[in-house]
């Protein structure tokens, strides 16, 4: 059974994460952590340890007092956070996967972390991105986000640390908001529409970005932790995504369970100009074949699941 230390555990994926991972290893076997406590679900009904991920000493200090074999490093900072605070989003980032990554090196440990659509920037080709195309960000949030991904790669050549990750579109959850991200209008547009049949866009109409429901970005991570290594060719940067949407879209499929819903605009330019240079829709053949990604929730399924949870 697996042993699994989880950074970042009280953030968007990582308290949805730590649970599902206790459900299928054991609440004993998943190790959460974050640098700060609070009275979540993710932080109280299993081990947890603070940790800040900037300090590499404490972080292996916590891996090796549980034994754990498998590290999972979610904490960072996104896109549109990154973008306001690039120093600190470089230190935080990168100081922090280095951390973890030497965590893992020391401790034998399985590693993932997430990347991003963020890696892919105006030279990249929009759409049907493929797997291995030009990776040219114009962010720091998306050279961290290259770098990490090349960093993996490196530590698993390198060390023959058992590293893997996903390219993660926007993700949409009822459960923890995201916080900094540019796709974060994906999931307050179904929280204002619940509370005030309308909602103000910080993305302007007809920006296409890719999107996934949480539960299958979940199940995305447990398959690749749990796929044969023998398979898997891009370990650490395997483009996922389930859909494809733009605002008029997302809001035309509130409207069939909320029909007075209104969309209006109001476009941040600084997230704006991160969501242009993404691509519109990404092209996730290589997870699909070389460990069997499939993706269960599209966009009438998960408004409808979103709305209903939300009441
Ligand atoms: C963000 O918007 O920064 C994230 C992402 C797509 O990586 N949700």
């Amino acid at each position: 059974m697996k042993k699994i230390m989880i950074t970042g555990a009280l953030g968007q994926i990582g308290s949805e994460l730590t649970l599902k991972l206790r459900e299928i290893y054991g609440t004993d076997h998943v190790i959460a952590t974050d640098i700060r406590s609070n009275d979540s679900e993710a932080a109280t009904s299993g081990p947890f340890e603070m940790v800040d991920v900037t300090d590499g000493k404490t972080m292996l200090e916590v891996a090796k007092k549980h034994q754990v074999d498998s590290i999972i490093h979610m904490a960072a900072l996104l896109s549109a956070t990154a973008e306001a605070n690039p120093v600190f989003a470089w230190n935080l980032n990168m100081g922090g996967l280095m951390n973890a990554l030497e965590a893992a090196r020391e401790t034998g440990a399985q590693f993932f972390t997430p990347s991003s659509i963020g890696a892919f920037g105006p030279s990249t080709p929009k759409d049907l991105t493929p797997q291995d195309t030009i990776c040219r960000p114009t962010t720091m949030y998306g050279v961290n986000k290259v770098s990490g991904e090349l960093l993996s790669d490196y530590y698993y050549h390198k060390f023959g640390v058992d590293t893997r990750g996903l390219r993660f579109p926007g993700l949409v959850s009822y459960v923890t908001p995201p916080g900094g991200g540019t796709t974060d209008y994906a999931v307050e547009i179904y929280y204002e529409a619940m509370k005030n049949k309308a909602y103000t866009s910080y993305i302007a109409k007809g920006t296409y970005m890719d999107m996934m429901y949480m539960p299958d970005a979940l199940n995305a991570i447990v398959n690749l932790m749990e796929a044969d290594p023998a398979k898997l060719l891009h370990r650490n940067s395997f483009n996922v995504t389930a859909m494809s949407f733009e605002p008029e879209q997302i809001a035309a499929e509130i409207r069939k369970h909320i029909p007075e819903f209104v969309l209006m605009y109001d476009v941040d330019p600084v997230r704006q100009s991160i969501a242009d240079s993404w691509p519109n829709a990404i092209d996730a053949s290589a997870a699909k074949e070389e460990w069997g990604f499939k993706a269960e929730y599209d966009l009438a399924r998960m408004t409808e699941d979103m709305l209903n949870k939300l009441k």
